[in-house]
């Protein structure tokens, strides 16, 4: 049997809604953009183009890691699941999985939802015998399950499989430690709707010395660079604002006080950016401030998956314990 990837749009992301976020954000004292908001297609290409730099070490080592142990993982992680990946992009990630986690079905769940279609499109040749379904969600502020997906389980007689949730590459490093602690609250609490012995395979990046971080989060190409630039295009098409991204320089620093690398973007010049019904002036040499990338202990992450409620935990990590996967039972 061979199926089509179905596909879900939730409340068809509201326009208006991503404005006034956006113009929040860029009215606050200190100007910030979510993000979220790197994901355009380019984007989204883009971030593929740095995980395969010589300096960003995490896609890297979080792949050697589950190349070595992935018959151990999957001795934790339950066969015939319902596989959901959070973020998936171009679900590579999960689909190196697919032959030891053998998942009765594939949910991938991502912002760029025009970028997942047709990843899920080419994925679906490849898996013919696998159902998949594409999510196109935010779930950075709440992590729901739609109905529509749950209609989808129970016409393939999966609603009662357990459930595994995937959140690979430390994207849970994009969250405060408070809001990182409610998503993974939300991703307890959709592991359980399924049947027992589901749970959570996240990969987490871990405090290294400062040099490692700050060349990966710099790199010698400036791909990084035109990551971080490309959310002002991207504004500019959700907004209709006009920033320049010739006029603002990529600055990525480690916060040791929160231990986060910080991704800045920094005015050249004194300038004013407009918008349809706002505005902002820019002194040379201030920041948007565009991204944190927060690095955990092995022993603080434990600590954070138990609060969230997931217990037991097992994790894995590199040599050099520069990464962690954790399999954290819900
Ligand atoms: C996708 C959030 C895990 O924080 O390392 C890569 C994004 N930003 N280079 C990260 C990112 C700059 C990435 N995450």
């Amino acid at each position: 049997m061979s199926f089509l990837p179905t596909f879900i749009q939730t409340l068809a992301i509201d326009q208006a809604d991503v404005a006034a976020e956006l113009q929040s954000g860029l009215l606050s004292p200190v100007a910030r953009l979510s993000p979220k908001f790197f994901y355009d297609p380019l984007g989204s290409q883009l971030f593929t183009a740095i995980t395969q730099l010589a300096e960003y070490y995490p896609t890297r080592t979080e792949a050697r890691i589950f190349a070595r142990h992935g018959m151990d993982i999957a001795q934790h992680a339950p066969a015939q699941a319902v596989l959901i990946d959070l973020g998936a992009g171009c679900c590579t990630k999960a689909a190196r999985l697919f032959p030891t986690l053998r998942p009765r079905a594939y949910v991938a769940v991502d912002i760029s939802a025009d970028f997942l279609r047709d990843t899920l499109q080419g994925l679906a040749r490849q898996h013919p015998a696998l159902p998949m379904c594409g999510l196109g969600m935010d779930f950075s502020n709440d992590l729901v399950w739609p109905a529509s997906a749950q209609d989808w389980l129970q016409s393939l007689g999966a609603q009662n499989q357990p459930r595994i949730v995937f959140y690979p590459g430390s994207s849970i490093g994009n969250f405060q430690p408070d809001q990182a602690l409610a998503l993974l609250r939300q991703a307890h609490a959709l592991c359980r709707q399924g049947a027992d012995g589901g749970g959570l395979l996240i990969g987490v990046d871990l405090v290294k010395p400062e040099s490692v971080l700050q060349a990966a989060y710099d790199d010698a190409l400036g791909v990084t660079a035109a990551f971080n630039r490309n959310i002002l295009l991207h504004t500019n098409a959700l907004l209709g604002s006009d920033f320049n991204p010739r006029l603002w320089d990529h600055v990525a620093c480690f916060n040791g006080l929160h231990s986060r690398i910080e991704m800045h973007l920094q005015s050249r010049i004194r300038q004013q950016v407009r918008w349809p019904g706002g505005r902002r002036h820019f002194e040379a040499g201030e920041r948007i401030h565009t991204e944190n990338s927060y690095k955990w202990t092995l022993t603080g992450f434990a600590d954070l998956l138990r609060l969230a409620g997931f217990d037991p935990l097992v994790h894995w990590t590199d040599e050099a314990d520069w990464f962690g996967v954790f399999w954290a039972r819900a």
